[in-house]
């Protein structure tokens, strides 16, 4: 697998540089200031390009752009509302424009209004180090008392109800304000901070929209996009819900193998593809990691690694982002599937056939911990901590098995 990294562009406080001497081979990058909806012009691409490509004293680093992540899917597209056929039509000029800039890898997810979410962006670790958290409760205690959306209660079980209520009862003020922000002041990957007024107005958006017809739109928007991507010799890779199931009453549909399996199957072509996220896929315990990979192989276009810990095997649930190598997955397994998914590509002749791979996300640990501004869940040593252990296993994988 391709060593990679997620770099934010010059804003990122993490600089090309530092990212050199991180041991990476390519870097994941998105033009985050363009609009959803907007084209990515040649231009702005051609400048996130030099960026990437040097030092910041203005020598070559050695490094490409080799995946985007991501060319979101407007709002609009989602919908099928408003501007999405005009929305639609820049996705395939971008497309053009990346192609012809060389750049092939494109992620994108399909999760409405919201893209990942946390409750806790600093959960304390025994270590003293801190980690991300989904909490179930803690986001039912959102749902129900600080977004007020009417019918939340339904969606959870008695018991979950009861632990919101005490638990909403004993939250300070503070903690409340925190839980706020956290859930939609927008992580990496959504453009857009937005206020709880937004989110209401997003959601009632979505109110005559089941989760059939959400299905539906996913696959519409890749009967008008693949075609396109194909030709030009681009592999669109859809990143997996986070967390894998229903929140705030809107629907999901690309959290399971059943779920991939439908949009992939329907539009069959290499330019229909997965991003593999161990993290994301592996906050189910009826998401078996390794029969994914097995079930995708050949449309794995690209790969997120990190481990979660669950609380409990019930779905939804509590989770926190645990060490890489930890969690509640057999990391070594998933590598070793996806080394042979190369191998094999590497015996049909395909070009393809180094997978790019990125350490996802890292706790924030040491000199971490002290680090103000950047983006939560990318901190710069958690994250070289992650891709050490992920690079460690694999050379000892490649070492035995292959003899590379
Ligand atoms: C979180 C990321 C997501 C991801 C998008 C892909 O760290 O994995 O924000 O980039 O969902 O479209």
């Amino acid at each position: 697998m391709k060593q990679t990294w997620r770099w934010f562009g010059p804003n990122d406080p993490t600089s090309i540089d530092a990212v050199v001497q991180a041991g990476v081979e390519g870097v994941v990058s998105s033009l985050h200031h363009v609009n959803s909806g907007e084209v990515w012009s040649m231009e702005e691409i051609a400048k996130r390009q030099q960026e990437i490509a040097h030092f910041t004293n203005g020598t070559p680093s050695g490094l490409e752009w080799d995946v985007v992540e991501s060319l979101v899917v407007s709002e609009d597209i989602k919908k099928q509302s408003g501007d999405f056929k005009k929305h639609l039509e820049n996705y395939r000029t971008s497309l053009k424009h990346l192609a012809e800039s060389g750049i092939t890898t494109v992620c994108y997810n399909f999760m409405p209004v919201i893209d990942w979410t946390r409750t806790d962006l600093a959960h304390n670790l025994p270590s003293g180090g801190t980690a991300m958290r989904f909490d179930i409760v803690d986001f039912a205690v959102f749902d129900i008392f600080l977004l007020e959306r009417p019918g939340a209660r339904e969606d959870f079980s008695p018991e979950l109800l009861e632990s919101a209520e005490r638990r909403h009862t004993e939250m300070p003020e503070a903690k409340k304000s925190a839980l706020v922000q956290n859930i939609v002041a927008g992580l990496p990957g959504s453009n857009e901070k937005l206020t709880l007024a937004q989110v209401r107005e997003h959601l009632r958006q979505y109110d005559h929209i089941s989760r059939e017809q959400l299905a539906r739109h996913l696959t519409d928007f890749l009967s008008e996009i693949i075609p396109a991507a194909e030709r030009l010799g681009i592999r669109m890779c859809c990143h997996p819900d986070d967390p894998p199931f229903a929140l705030m009453g809107l629907p999901r549909v690309t959290s399971t193998a059943s779920d991939y399996r439908r949009f992939l199957d329907m539009i069959d072509s290499p330019a229909n593809g997965v991003t593999f996220c161990s993290g994301s896929f592996g906050a189910r315990h009826d998401n078996d990691l390794l029969d994914l990979i097995d079930g995708f192989a050949d449309k794995i276009h690209f790969v997120h690694l990190r481990a979660v810990r669950r609380d409990t095997d019930s779905v939804p649930c509590s989770f926190f982002e645990d060490e890489h190598l930890a969690g509640d997955m057999d990391m070594v397994a998933v590598m070793a599937a996806l080394l042979h998914e190369e191998a094999r590509r590497r015996e049909e002749g395909r070009a393809d056939h180094q997978i790019p791979m990125r350490p996802d996300h890292g706790q924030d640990i040491i000199d971490d911990l002290k680090r103000e501004g950047g983006q939560p869940g990318y901190p710069v040593i958690g994250r070289l901590k992650g891709l050490a252990e992920l690079r460690g296993v694999m050379k000892a994988l490649q070492h035995v098995e292959y003899g590379l």
